[in-house]
């Protein structure tokens, strides 16, 4: 058994790093060995940053020589990413120059062509148009303003346009989290009182096993592969459940491939197994589990062979799977995105921590939850509240507030995401379409662009400063790099000024991100300590929270009392809303499921690819395209053989809602009877590698209790040409 790895011994690895990092950080100093002997001025700098796409939040060294950043590469200090950077990231210093880059505001023309503008022409007419709504609707003005978020360039930018919305009192604004991992985070929060991971990445070297739930995370976050290298060397046991096999499968001791969307069911007969076989502590379970007596009989019928009839695994392989779980003294599980995107995820979720529970696998070394993304820090409300008073009305989600754009009740949105986040997406455009004024910023011409009315260039990250947060409650600080080309405009600075139009008696007059950073730490108690000096200094950044200067950070499992962090220190077996586990049932949509549609025999998995972030940038960069195959569609030999296929036969892949066109990959990484495509492919960018139909137009409008969903529906697909 591997030695306990201490945490003492990482702090201590973090500290010397940090010192190391502090050598060249702080304020921009010249590198060495350049061999340019340039005039002063023309010294080269570096600066710090991090990446603005992904949770992993990488920071950077770029180097900058005449205003201009030359290179950008993974900070060797940072000890979550060991100084890596994964290729979608590096692809931001071709997104910043790319040719294809919108640089100047744009107006909609009657005639659907676009009007150069200047910025601050811009600017006046959202402002004017946010006035003459508040005229003609006065308090109603709250409801007919909405915005949907990114994740975004920086903190700053995201608070800057909170505050622009609550000008007119409005609170409706989307995180993109409604369609990303939110069932899990509200599961977490519900049960234990903490809406992100329990741990960081690195408490995996303490587990004796680790379970990747649907977590993917050789393709999804490149840089943590390192520490799934060391955990399987320490001798962890690494066990990945996807259907699919994906780069992640190389580095586990073993796979197990349910059928999409089964999991729950895989979970609720784990925690059935742990209370037949007795493998918990009794008194403890009572102690930590609210309607503990009745967890019996909710998971009665999943016995292993109803288990393995659901997830298509062998009932060998289910008990497998239940004896490792009951082996182990110390598990960790990583959940991954996809458990939220199935209409039954909230079920799964409930057992997957209530199993943790059981096996008091949640407090303690080694032992928690890790989740795909970073929970969301406290303070912006308190903030936005310190200016326009306290809030009280409660916030649309985004299935009310398409129903209220259909319907003429918006009229204004600004649009700054892509829309083709959302499944059925053909309608979410039909809904966008009823508002008159749909305000989009963005960098290229997109989708996005197609549906609005006034289209307001942004920067990309290293053309402004701004703070960021990441997976391990680290936030991360980012020096401005470079000017930003033609009159594209920092988020934060096009909020702001907006808003201080609309409202200048109370909309705050803040400078930069820095000065809006600085007045947070003085307002908001739980960043006190998070100062921008040390911010600064960090080779990765703080974690959270910290209410005084002198703190140390706080990277052990958060439940530091030994108790959750629930109002009662305990967890409810069930839930009024959110159901019990005795409700699992295959997802909506799904050919086993009871209301599916007649002719669609195949499940859909959609996702994610190594190389591509989301649904809309890198589909505009060579140095990642390249490795893009178009629209794909992945079939096991079995089922192209039922269905006539070869290889590279083009095709037509159809659900209920609608169909697009690709071509046929014969793999056995897929199951029989399943199919996998990729999500991020455009129709409107001129790299023909990236453009496709995007995958949400088929996707129906399902959503569970809390988000909007992805996978598992039923769909068929036929040769065509
Ligand atoms: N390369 C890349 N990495 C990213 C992103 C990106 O756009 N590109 N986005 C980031 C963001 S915002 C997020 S939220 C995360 C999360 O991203 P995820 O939502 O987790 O990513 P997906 O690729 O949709 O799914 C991950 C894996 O789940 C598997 N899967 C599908 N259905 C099931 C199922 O029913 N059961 C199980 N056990 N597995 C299933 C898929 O085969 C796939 O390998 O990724 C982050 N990392
Ligand atoms: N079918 C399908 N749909 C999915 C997923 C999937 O796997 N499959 N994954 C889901 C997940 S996990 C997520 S997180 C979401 C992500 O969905 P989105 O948030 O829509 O992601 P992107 O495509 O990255 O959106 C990029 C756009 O956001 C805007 N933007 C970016 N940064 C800024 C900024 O700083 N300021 C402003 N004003 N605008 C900015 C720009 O217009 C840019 O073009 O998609 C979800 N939707
Ligand atoms: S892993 Fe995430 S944060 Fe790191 S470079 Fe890639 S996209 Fe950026
Ligand atoms: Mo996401």
């Amino acid at each position: 058994m591997p030695d306990t790895y201490s945490r003492r011994h990482f702090l201590k690895l973090g500290t010397a790093l940090l010192a190391g990092g502090a050598a060249v950080m702080g304020d921009a100093v010249p590198s060495r060995g350049m061999g340019f002997r340039g005039r002063a001025e023309e010294k080269e700098k570096i600066l710090k940053g991090y990446c603005p796409f992904c949770q992993v939040r990488c920071t950077y060294l770029a180097r900058i020589r005449g205003g201009k950043v030359t290179s950008v590469a993974g900070h060797p200090g940072n000890r979550w990413t060991g100084g890596a950077m994964c290729p979608k990231g590096l692809s931001i210093l071709e997104l910043m120059n790319s040719p294809y880059r919108i640089t100047e505001p744009m107006r909609r023309l009657p005639d659907g062509g676009w009007e150069r503008i200047s910025y601050e022409e811009a600017v006046r007419t959202v402002a004017d148009r946010m006035r003459e709504v508040l005229k003609t609707h006065g308090a109603k003005a709250a409801d007919r303003v909405a915005m949907t978020m990114p994740l975004w360039d920086c903190r700053e930018s995201e608070i800057a346009a909170l505050m622009t919305l609550r000008t007119v009192g409005s609170v409706h604004a989307m995180p993109p989290g409604e369609s990303c991992v939110s069932s899990a985070s509200n599961m977490l929060g519900d049960m234990v009182g903490v809406n992100c991971g329990t741990v960081k990445v690195h408490e995996i070297l303490n587990a004796r096993t680790l379970v990747l739930w649907g977590a993917n995370v050789a393709d999804l976050y490149p840089p943590y592969a390192r520490w799934l290298q060391q955990a399987r060397e320490r001798g962890v046991k690494i066990v990945y459940l996807d259907p699919r096999k994906t780069r992640t499968s190389l580095l586990c001791d073993c796979q197990f491939r349910p059928l999409p969307g089964t999991d729950g069911a895989l979970a609720v007969g784990a925690v059935r197994h742990i209370l037949s076989t007795g493998s918990y502590d009794e008194a403890r379970a009572r102690f930590q589990i609210d309607g503990f007596d009745e967890l019996a009989k909710d998971c009665e019928g999943f016995t292993v062979d109803k288990v393995a009839a659901v997830t298509g695994l062998s009932p060998a392989e289910v008990l497998d799977f239940y004896e490792t779980l009951a082996a182990s003294e110390r598990t960790i599980v990583w959940l991954g995105g996809s458990l939220s995107r199935y209409t039954n995820g909230i079920t799964g979720l409930r057992a997957i921590i209530l199993m943790q529970a059981l096996r008091d696998n949640l407090i303690g070394e080694g032992r928690g939850m890790l989740t795909f993304q970073s929970g969301k820090p406290g303070g912006d409300e308190e903030f936005v509240d310190h200016f326009f008073g306290e809030n009280t009305k409660p916030k649309m989600n985004f299935r009310r507030l398409r129903n209220a754009m259909s319907r003429g009740k918006i009229d204004i949105l600004f649009l700054n995401s892509s829309y083709r986040r959302y499944p059925d997406s053909k309608g979410v455009r039909e809904a966008l379409a009823k508002v008159p004024f749909v305000v989009h910023c963005g960098f290229f011409l997109t989708e996005e662009s197609e549906a609005a009315h006034l289209f307001i260039p942004a920067t990309f990250g290293p053309e402004s400063q701004g703070s960021g947060y990441g997976n391990e409650q680290q936030a991360v600080w980012r020096e401005q790099l470079t000017d930003a080309p033609g009159s594209c405009a920092p988020s934060w600075r096009f909020y702001r000024d907006v808003g201080r139009l609309v409202d200048p008696e109370r909309y705050p007059d803040f400078r930069d991100p820095e000065d809006m950073y600085r007045r947070f730490t003085e307002l908001v108690p739980s960043w006190k300590g998070m100062t921008l000096e040390r911010l600064r200094k960090s080779p990765d950044g703080l974690v959270w929270p910290l209410f005084s200067a002198d703190e140390p950070e706080r990277t052990g499992c958060v439940f530091t009392e030994g108790r959750l962090l629930t109002p009662s220190g305990k967890m409810q077996a069930a839930h009024r809303v959110f159901g019990r586990l005795s409700d699992w049932d295959y997802p909506k949509g799904s050919p086993r499921s009871k209301d599916h549609k007649e002719g669609y025999p195949l499940i859909l998995i959609q996702g994610k690819q190594l190389w591509h972030w989301q649904q809309t940038l890198t589909n505009f960069a060579t140095a990642v395209g390249q490795f893009s195959s178009g629209r794909f569609i992945s079939l096991h030999p079995r089922t192209a053989a039922e269905l006539g296929l070869k290889q590279g036969d083009k095709v037509m892949l159809e659900t209920f809602v609608g169909g697009l066109e690709g071509w046929v990959d014969i793999t056995e990484n897929v199951l029989p009877g399943t199919l996998f495509t990729p999500s991020n492919l455009n129709a409107t960018t001129p790299l023909p590698e990236n453009r496709g139909t995007h995958i949400s137009s088929i996707l129906p409008n399902y959503w569970d209790k809390i988000s909007c969903q992805h996978n598992g529906v039923g769909c068929r697909v036929r040769k065509i040409g």
